[in-house]
């Protein structure tokens, strides 16, 4: 009987290739199976608390107890955690960047135990917490002992926030805490970290790893516990800095119960990712990308190529090759080596997902599941499944799943696949695959994801920062940008708050009708779309000069004209593509004619605020001058190419916001003004500016000078009224991408920050605190144009043949 190459690879079995849970059960037997808090370097095990069960998903069976943190847990934690500030800080960089070198090498020498241990704990296979998950873990420590190394050089003028609380998820636990743990430390912050419930396990282990290190107790504090125990560190008082992994749900909460407190914070959340096929791709190497871009973890993967976009020339001939190769996806034991999917994490998890594909095919989607067959009916297993016929408004085309389940679509033109790809709530990531590198390297900018990997999927590297846009959340994770997360200005600390009586209207400000209005119509309108706009409501304000005299009278915006604002800075979007030289040369143009025109500014200073006429000169030059330093950072605030241990490069990106909402300060009205409109003008984002209050007029003055410098209609928007009504409305829009706030009072940073729960949107709040305008480190300068920008990490490989693998 003669049997070809293909019948062979086809009949051929796979031997079962068992990992050996032994070490790591024995791991458990020695601590009892039984986990505590790890507190002040010390296990603690509090007599009253709650306990809950780690379940391997695969087996059902039982791995160990464990504790769940109350309040008093956390409480305890975030002192010791305050109290090794000191010790920990007072080391020098090389000491904290030794430690951090330490635990690498710690992770590295337990990586076999990690692994199986990660994999018992979350039912993930083998394969991928031996090859990635603490391989990587490992790479981030190693990173960052560097970044400790290098700190007061390249973080000069910068400090650590100090105890920083941190919650993390399922999916990738010991992963995501590195993610965590190691940029926090290296930028001298101390740490109280909440495992998720379901995967306490590698914390723990860590914990034993840290000890061994020698790291001051104290400096790394793991509370294990559930939702409530994440929720008591998220509003614990003694936190500087929440840094949050999970879903987007929580991730609102989290914005909500932190708004107003003045802690820093960064949200990594959920997403619906876009892998995008075209006609010229070579479709096998991009079956392989689908394969890794949503079965890899079985799904459980925040930027999961969860939506598979296929150019319609090739749709029919690329569904049939993944059919074929999902009936080759291996499903069963994780701690088999040469199994492709293990376990969900949980049975809940099992339940989610399975609701989704049935609401999937009642809304009209033809399910695909080759391998069900061979997927054990026992433990938490799911089978790799592909949706056709998606709709781009049904559920399984806008809700993440989490689970090994892609939503397939198609589309004709390069634009269409661009419009698909934006056409939801999230922004983490996109895969693009594509021959043409052109056709490829023009989407990438045009996605809305923090990363884009061209020709390949789920790559990471901790030089490289990930994160994400929209409701994705904030903030990045690895890399400078990853560590400016950690750290803030040190400044900040130094600045006093606003007293009381500060820019506080007079009983005369806004009043209705003022004696002496002379029969000349004063009053300065709105400027929305490079046009001068009445009011939508037909009000006015009337505004006082020093003197409390009338100084003239300001249109009263209103949230219709806020979303008619909006709606001018959206269509001006071709601003962000202007050629950066452009920008530059605008810049310098407002300066050119704001200075032509001092004399006027100087007096309308001097009338409005009462100051000198040589402090008002002041204000105006400082003005000229600040615009000429945006004018000059225009086309020098560069990206990064990253050399990640891959044949690829990652090109780090840094582009505009997109829509900035601006509240200014009352004092230096026109140099707070300036100070805010210009980074943001310079990076490429539009501006809608709420102007001061108290003194709108100097913004209204400006209308001449914006129209004589070539300004593009819409680049710049500016409403004026009352500040806390339409700072509310601004940060409450969804089309708004970002709200900076700069008022005299706390109560706006809380509302601003509270508002922008929506669309998650960014914010940057002063809570209270003065700048001086004046002084250039606190009004100027980088921290504005970090704030102005969004970086996305756009991953090409290189090479041909051996190809852009993966290098762990
Ligand atoms: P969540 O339910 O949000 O849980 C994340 C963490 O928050 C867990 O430790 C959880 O504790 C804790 N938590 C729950 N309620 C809380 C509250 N009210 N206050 C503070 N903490 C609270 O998410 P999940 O189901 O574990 O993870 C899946 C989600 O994470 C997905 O949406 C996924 O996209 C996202 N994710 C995102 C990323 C990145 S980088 N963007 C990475 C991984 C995962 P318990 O587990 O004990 O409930």
């Amino acid at each position: 009987m003669s049997t070809n190459v293909a019948e062979i690879f086809d009949t051929m079995e796979y031997g079962p290739a068992p990992e050996s849970e032994k070490t790591a059960l024995e791991w458990l037997d020695q601590h009892n199976k039984t986990i505590g808090h790890f507190i002040n370097g010390k296990w603690v095990v509090p007599a009253k608390s709650k306990w809950f069960d780690s379940v391997n998903p695969a087996t059902g069976q039982k791995l160990a107890k464990i504790a769940c943190g109350t309040k008093t847990d956390v409480d305890s934690a975030v002192k010791a955690a305050a109290a090794a500030l000191k010790k920990w800080q007072a080391l020098d960089n090389h000491a904290r960047a030794k430690y951090l070198y330490a635990l690498a090498r710690l992770i590295q020498k337990n990586a076999r135990l990690l692994a199986v241990l990660e994999t018992l704990d979350n039912g993930k296979p083998i394969r991928e917490t031996r090859d990635l998950d603490v391989n990587l873990a490992a790479r981030h420590f190693y990173h960052h002992a560097g970044w400790a190394q290098i700190l007061d050089t390249e973080f000069a003028g910068y400090e650590a926030h100090g105890v920083v609380g941190q919650v993390i998820p399922w999916n990738f636990p010991f992963l995501m805490m590195a993610w965590k743990i190691a940029p926090a430390l290296a930028a001298g912050n101390t740490v109280v970290l909440k495992p998720a419930e379901f995967t306490p396990l590698t914390a723990a282990l860590f914990a034993e790893l840290c000890v061994e290190a020698g790291l001051p107790a104290g400096v790394v504090n793991i509370v294990q516990g559930d939702g409530s125990t994440g929720a008591e560190i998220t509003r614990h008082p003694g936190i500087a800095k929440i840094a949050f992994t999970g879903s987007t749900d929580v991730g609102r909460l989290i914005r909500e119960t932190t708004a107003g407190s003045g802690k820093a914070l960064t949200l990594e959340l959920g997403g619906k990712s876009p892998t995008i096929v075209f006609e010229n791709a070579d479709l096998d190497s991009a079956v392989e990308g689908v394969v890794d871009g949503i079965w890899l973890n079985q799904g459980e993967v925040c930027c999961a190529g969860s939506r598979l976009l296929l150019q319609e020339g090739i749709a029919d001939k690329m569904i049939k090759k993944l059919k074929r190769r999902m009936k080759n996806l291996r499903v069963g034991s994780p701690l088999d080596k040469a199994i492709d999917m293990g376990a969900l994490a949980s049975d809940e998890q099992f339940r989610k997902i399975d609701k989704l594909v049935k609401i999937g095919v009642k809304e009209g989607a033809e399910l695909v599941q080759p391998g069900k067959d061979d997927c054990p009916v026992q433990g938490c297993f799911y089978p790799p499944t592909m949706l056709l016929n998606v709709q781009p408004a049904d559920t399984v085309a806008e809700v993440e799943i989490f689970g090994p389940v892609v939503s397939v679509m198609t589309f004709r033109t390069p634009e269409e696949a661009v419009q698909l790809a934006n056409n939801s709530r999230y922004g983490l990531a996109a895969s693009i695959w594509s021959e043409n590198i052109n056709l490829a390297l023009d989407l990438a900018p045009r996605l809305k994801a923090g990363v884009v990997w061209i020709n390949s999927t789920n790559m990471f590297d901790a030089a490289c920062g990930f994160g994400g846009y929209r409701e994705s959340g904030f903030g990045r994770e690895g890399g400078r940008e990853g560590m400016h997360a950690y750290l803030k200005p040190a400044y900040l600390s130094d600045l006093p708050k606003y007293k009381n009586a500060e820019n506080k209207l007079s009983a005369a400000a806004h009043a209705r009708s003022v004696e002496g209005i002379d029969s000349i119509d004063r009053t300065a309108k709105l400027y929305i779309g490079g046009k001068q706009a009445r009011p939508d409501g037909a009000y006015s304000l009337s505004i006082m000069n020093a003197k409390g005299k009338l100084a003239g009278q300001v249109g009263e915006g209103n949230r219709k004209d806020i979303r008619n604002a909006v709606e001018a800075a959206k269509k001006a979007e071709g601003w962000g593509k202007a050629a950066h030289h452009l920008r530059a040369q605008i810049l310098y143009y407002i300066a050119e004619n704001l200075s032509a025109r001092a004399d006027e500014f100087k007096k309308r200073l001097v009338d409005l605020t009462g100051v000198t006429p040589a402090q008002a000169k002041k204000e105006v030059d400082e003005s000229i001058r600040r615009l000429f330093t945006y004018g000059a950072w225009a086309d020098k605030y560069d990206g990064d190419v990253h050399y990640p241990p891959a044949r690829m490069v990652a090109v780090a990106m840094k582009e505009p916001v997109g829509t900035l909402g601006i509240v200014c300060p009352d004092e230096n009205p026109l140099l707070g003004f300036v100070s805010l409109f210009a980074p943001a003008m310079a990076m490429g984002s539009r501006s809608v500016i709420i102007p001061s209050e108290k003194y709108p007029l100097i913004a209204t003055d400006l209308y001449q000078v914006f129209d004589t410098s070539d300004v593009p209609a819409g680049a710049i928007n500016i409403v004026t009224g009352r500040r806390a009504e339409l700072a509310k409305t601004l940060a409450e829009h969804d089309d708004v991408d970002a709200v900076w706030y700069f008022g005299s009072d706390t109560a706006g940073s809380l509302l601003v920050e509270k508002a922008s729960v929506g669309n998650l949107k960014r914010t940057w709040v002063n809570n209270g605190l003065k700048r001086d305008w004046f002084d250039r480190e606190q009004a100027e300068g980088e921290e504005y144009l970090r704030h102005a920008t969004e970086i996305k990490n756009v991953w090409i490989p290189y090479g041909e043949g051996e190809g852009g693998g993966k290098a762990y």
